[in-house]
């Protein structure tokens, strides 16, 4: 690899990270991990030797491949660099990424643009569910350039609307994986929850504070991230993960009433430092609590009316909002939200 991989650097609503086509990397997961610590340049809290940001939200990489399943276009693996871990997790998805990866497959021609519009179909590998995005393509040409605006990205940018179906489960194999709206752990009331994102959503006053902390003001409080560590590692084996202390799921949600006229509003460690928003499939998941009976989050959230209600996720720098499609019992069906992408660089990494 003396030579570099030729990757695309890419956002993907909040995220950002490096996009390659899965051909161009080694197909061995050991030596091609080894190869994306070197070009993130981790395990470093800096990455100062690599191209990761030093925030998990920027040491993200999305593997990309035509797909051979019927009606389907590509593939989307999606690897979770650790910034001060020598750890490349498939263990998460990533809804903010996979807004970068139907433009990038344009672009590199594994889809054909159809007219004004191009809708990708994507099978989302780590979690075998199939996702929809729809990518501006005026005159069959991939645009970034738009209107839509997203909390947490400054300016506007094309849509990149996505749309999720069947994300219950994804990886707990339920989406209440104890078969509970509410489990006691460590002695505080969560639920275990699992629409296309395992997390654990709990009241933020019930572990000492009030949910509208900023992200600085979380990341520094030692205290509550080892109480919330200490949930963590007792929840995974529940949700059926197995020994959590090298994944970067579940994901810990703290939820408190909303306050800008949203659903809720909540706090996330991904897991181990405060989200700047919140992921994607995380606030699906925590929606999708919103609507769990009895639950912590039914208990805080305003939840509108309907078969096809919008919940407002206030998160620490806006809010992201979740079209949520429900059955006749009031079971989340499918969701779709709304991200942005940009490509900002294309050219070779080298480790
Ligand atoms: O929940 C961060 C992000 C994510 C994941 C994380 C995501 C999702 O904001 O679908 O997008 O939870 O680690 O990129």
């Amino acid at each position: 690899m003396n030579d570099g991989v030729r990757c695309t650097w890419m956002r993907g609503g909040t995220s950002k990270g490096g996009v390659f086509l899965a051909d161009d990397l080694p197909s061995d997961p050991a030596e091609r991990d080894a190869l994306l610590l070197r070009i993130m340049g981790s395990p470093d809290p800096n990455q100062i030797d690599g191209m990761g940001g030093a925030d998990p939200l920027t040491s993200k990489v999305a593997l990309v491949s035509r797909s051979t399943r019927a009606g389907v276009d590509i593939d989307y693996l999606f690897l979770q660099v650790f910034v001060d871990q020598a750890i490349v997790s498939d263990h998460q998805n990533c809804g903010n990424m996979l807004a970068a990866v139907g433009p990038f497959a344009i672009e590199r021609g594994l889809v054909a643009a159809t007219g004004d519009e191009t809708r990708v179909t994507i099978f989302m590998v780590n979690t075998e569910q199939v996702a929809v995005a729809t990518v501006q393509t005026p005159g069959g040409i991939v645009s970034y350039a738009g209107d839509a605006r997203i909390d947490g990205v400054p300016g506007t940018a094309a849509p990149v609307p996505l749309e999720f179906r069947d994300t219950a489960g994804s990886s707990c194999g339920a989406l209440l994986p104890t078969g509970n709206a509410v489990d006691m752990v460590d002695g505080v009331a969560c639920t275990l929850i699992d629409n296309g994102m395992p997390c654990v959503v709990m009241k933020a006053s019930d572990v000492g504070v009030t949910g509208y902390e900023n992200r600085e003001t979380l990341d520094a409080d030692v205290a509550l991230k080892a109480r919330i560590e200490a949930i963590r590692l007792r929840a995974g084996p529940m949700m059926n993960l197995g020994d959590v202390r090298e994944q970067s799921v579940p994901k810990m949600m703290l939820v408190a009433p909303p306050r800008s006229g949203g659903a809720v509003t909540v706090r996330s460690f991904i897991p181990h430092r405060a989200h700047a928003t919140i992921g994607v499939l995380g606030a699906v998941t925590v929606a999708t609590a919103c609507l769990t009976a009895g639950s912590p989050a039914a208990a805080v959230a305003t939840v509108p009316g309907g078969r096809t209600p919008t919940l407002s996720v206030e998160h620490p720098t806006g809010e992201l909002s979740c079209v949520l499609t429900l059955d006749g019992n009031g079971q989340a069906t499918s969701a779709a939200l709304l991200r942005t992408a940009r490509k900002l660089m294309e050219g070779r990494a080298f480790a």
